[in-house]
Formats: C-alpha cells, structure tokens, sequence
C-alpha cells in the first residue's frame, strides 16, 4: 500500500469521517451561497483542523470561487484542494548530508518516539545508510531495551547507558563511536517524561550543547512526534517544544487511528514547522514521507 491508500484506510475508520463529511459538503454546492462556506467551515473545526486554520481554508475558497464564477461541486473541490496543498507547504526531505548527521526525536510520553525511531531505522538502513541508535532515554531502563529490540531487528549498531545516566553522555559516546565507525545517521531517543516538565526541556537543551560543542558542523534535525489521536492537545505540546528545543519538523504518529487528520493542517499553520512523516501503524514499514498532495487528494477523494 501506497501513501495514499494508506492514508486512506486510516482515515475511513468510521462513517463519520473526516472525508465522508467533507465530500458531502462539497457534493451540496451549488453556487456562491454563504451557508455552503459556514458548513465547509464548521466540518474542517470538526475534523481537527482548528479554527485559524480553517478560517483561512474557507476565506480563500470564497475568494477563489468568486474569481472564477465556479458553480459545481468538482470545481470547488478541486480549487479546495489547491488551497489544502498550498497551506501544506512543500514536501521535503531531512537535511542529512554530513557524516554523521543526527537526528533528535522529542515528544511527551508515549506518544510513539522510540517506534518512529525503530521505522526510521529500517527506512535509511534500507536506503543503504550505516545507523546508529542512542538511548537517550534514560529515565527507565525498558525505554533502551525497546530501543535495543528494534536496533536489532533492522541490525543497526546501538549505544545505551544505565538507567538513571546523563543522555548528554550517551550522545556524546554515539557521536565518537558514529565517527570510529563512519557511520552515517545517529538517531537520538529522548525520554517524554521526567520529574517535572522544566527539566524534560533542561536535559534536551544539554544534548543540544553536547552537540553543537563536539559537531557544530553536523546536520541536525529535530523532530517532534505527535500522537494524532491527541488533536489540539497534540497543538499546545508543540508550541512548548518549539519554543524550548527548536524544532525542523514534525512526525505525526497514529493517523490510523484516527479518522480525522485535520490536525496536519493546524499544526502547519499555527507553528510554521512542516509534517515529515505520518505513521500508520505500529510496524517497521508503517512510517511514511508526508506528502501534501497526496494527503489532499486522500481527502477529498
Ligand atoms: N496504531 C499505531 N500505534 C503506534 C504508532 N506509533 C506508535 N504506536 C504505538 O504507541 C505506543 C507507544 O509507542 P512508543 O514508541 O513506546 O512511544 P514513546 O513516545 O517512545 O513513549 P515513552 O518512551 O513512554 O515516552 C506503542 O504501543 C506503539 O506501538 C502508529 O503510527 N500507529
Ligand atoms: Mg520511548
């Protein structure tokens, strides 16, 4: 299955779906009429796709659908879908050029960090790319041997401390031994919960000066996972990561199961941070590159 269909499955979980609504608003239009915009409007909110964001979604239609004097329903979705995709932004990769980069994965707990992490793995070992996994959640032990269980399924080198250890210190030993053994990505796991909340953010921070002391020239991504299923919850979290660990990208876990998805579309317009990846289940292959066009496509199909 494709990243369309995969979206798809995920998002038909119930008739009350996102995509069934959405279709039937847009199958009733049959001209410039307002109570079309406000039912367009009220099912995006309903969807997940927060207030600012759909607003601005229907705005636009309105603005679109006057200009071009458009009538029928598969024209208003398909200028509908252009405004979907352009509010996505573009589709891009991670930036990982050097030798090693790195990338951080930050979240509160259980929202899927150390999955993700075992699915990038087999992605860029797949690729052809050396990996390597540092358990920097040290806060409970089982948080490494997870780790450690999925390292080795894709058979991919690990470095772990003791429960209770410094995560600076992992990921200053995963960096020596990614430079020993030429390896191309090391992946940071990071614990998503801790005494209290100031110092989740102070242990993140000292990674990062670990980081930018010993590799100032490495390619560093930060990505935040988010639990679909959260919905706005999911939005508040971000704003407080981005403002504490700086984020370059977001990977949105469980959007098979949910069948809303909106989410993606707040969580661009208010934080200006791109979706990279959604993951759609709980397996290896079950992580997939975001793609705008496509998730619009999935939805308005
Ligand atoms: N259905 C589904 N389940 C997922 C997905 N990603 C993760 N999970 C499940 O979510 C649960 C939590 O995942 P973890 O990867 O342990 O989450 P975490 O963020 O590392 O959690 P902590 O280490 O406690 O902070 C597990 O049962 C995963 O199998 C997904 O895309 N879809
Ligand atoms: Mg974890």
């Amino acid at each position: 299955m494709g990243f369309f269909d995969k979206i798809k499955a995920g998002l038909s979980k119930t008739k009350e779906n996102m995509t069934v609504k959405l279709n039937s608003t847009i199958a009733s239009f049959t001209g410039e009429n307002e109570e079309f915009f406000e039912e367009l409007e009220e099912t995006l909110i309903l969807s997940d796709v927060g207030a600012e964001a759909s607003m601005e979604a229907v705005d636009r239609l309105r603005d679109v659908v006057r200009e071009r004097g458009i009538r029928g329903s598969e024209e208003v979705r398909d200028a509908l879908k252009e405004i979907l995709v352009e509010m996505l932004g573009e589709k891009g990769e991670l930036t990982l050029r050097s030798r090693p980069s790195l990338i951080l994965v930050v979240g509160v707990n259980g929202v899927g960090k150390t999955t993700t992490i075992g699915k990038l793995a087999r992605l860029y070992s797949q690729q052809g790319k050396k990996v390597l996994l540092a358990a920097g959640d040290t806060f409970r032990a089982a948080a490494a041997e997870q780790l450690g269980v999925w390292a080795e399924r894709s058979g991919v080198d690990f470095v772990r401390h003791e429960e209770g250890s410094d995560p600076a210190a992992v990921v200053f030993d995963s960096m020596k031994a990614a430079l020993a053994r030429k390896t191309d990505i090391i992946i940071v796991d990071t614990a998503g919960r801790l005494h209290n909340k100031s110092n989740l953010m102070n242990e993140l921070n000292k990674i990062s000066r670990v980081i930018d002391k010993e590799m100032p020239w490495a390619d560093r991504e930060t990505l935040l996972v988010l639990d679909a299923t959260t919905g706005q919850n999911g939005l508040a979290q971000a704003e407080e990561f981005k403002k504490s660990a700086g984020l370059t990208g977001i990977v949105l876990t469980k959007l098979d199961g949910t069948a809303k998805g909106g989410i993606v579309f707040a969580i661009t317009s208010r934080l200006g941070v791109p979706v990279r990846f959604v993951g759609v289940g709980e397996q290896a292959d079950d992580l997939i590159p975001f793609d705008p066009e496509e998730f619009a496509e999935a939805l308005l199909s």
